[in-house]
């Protein structure tokens, strides 16, 4: 297998996690991915083999050993945890999915502000932010509610997939100094990802910036 990466992807973190927790990790020959920052509003110049494998040329993409390119998180995810039997997403588990939704819309609004804050300070827009703010706090209040259904601690068994999105929500939004704190009013979610950072596969896949090319 091999896989588009860079430590500062969110996305990319989902895969490297999940492949950790499965002991797949070694297998996959890892592609670090560069571009120049201005990535977030106009076309740049990609890492050989990205966009030939992918045309929405964006990262995580993992290869699987068919040479089938997988350009999603979620699908690379699937794969990975078929190959060891489903451990990370049982099937038919709609809760499961429901939650790992939201986390994953949660990133997905993280992303976006990253894109609009590597603008000019002056062509930024600030009503776009705020709409991504409100956005992340009611995932992150709708996660609080549902705290019951994240059971998966520092050790024991494995993590499920939206476990894993979860912890790499809040890892995210701890990043990113333009990103606010999240813990106020939130003592169930700060108490488990307290305990769930701390799990080796997240504690080696802490974010941190992508050189620029
Ligand atoms: N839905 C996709 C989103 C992937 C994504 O947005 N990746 C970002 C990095 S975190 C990226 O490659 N952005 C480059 C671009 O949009 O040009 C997934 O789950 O993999």
């Amino acid at each position: 297998m091999e896989l588009f990466w860079t430590p500062a992807s969110p996305f990319t973190r989902k895969v490297s996690v999940a492949a950790r927790e499965l002991g797949l990790w070694d297998g996959i020959k890892i592609h670090k991915t560069t571009w120049p920052h201005d990535w977030g509003y106009a076309t740049v110049p990609f890492t050989p083999g990205l966009a030939e494998n992918n045309p929405i040329a964006r990262i995580p993409t993992l290869i699987t050993d068919d040479g089938v390119p997988l350009s999603c998180s979620t699908l690379a995810c699937q794969y990975l945890d078929s190959l060891s039997g489903g451990k990370l997403t049982a099937p038919e588990a709609w809760k499961m999915w429901s939650l790992y939704a939201i986390a994953d819309g949660l990133i997905e609004a993280q992303i976006l502000m990253r894109a609009e804050m590597l603008r000019p300070a002056e062509n930024r827009m600030e009503s776009f932010l705020q709409k991504q703010r409100d956005r992340i706090d009611r995932c992150f209040d709708a996660i609080e509610a549902r705290t019951g259904e994240l059971e998966c601690r520092a050790e024991g068994g494995l993590p499920n997939l939206a476990e894993i999105t979860v912890g790499i929500a809040c890892g995210y939004q701890d990043w990113r100094e333009w990103l606010h704190e999240y813990r106020d009013g939130r003592p169930r979610l700060t108490s488990w990802y307290t305990d769930f950072a701390k799990r080796p596969s997240m504690a080696v896949t802490e974010p941190a910036e992508t050189p620029e090319r």
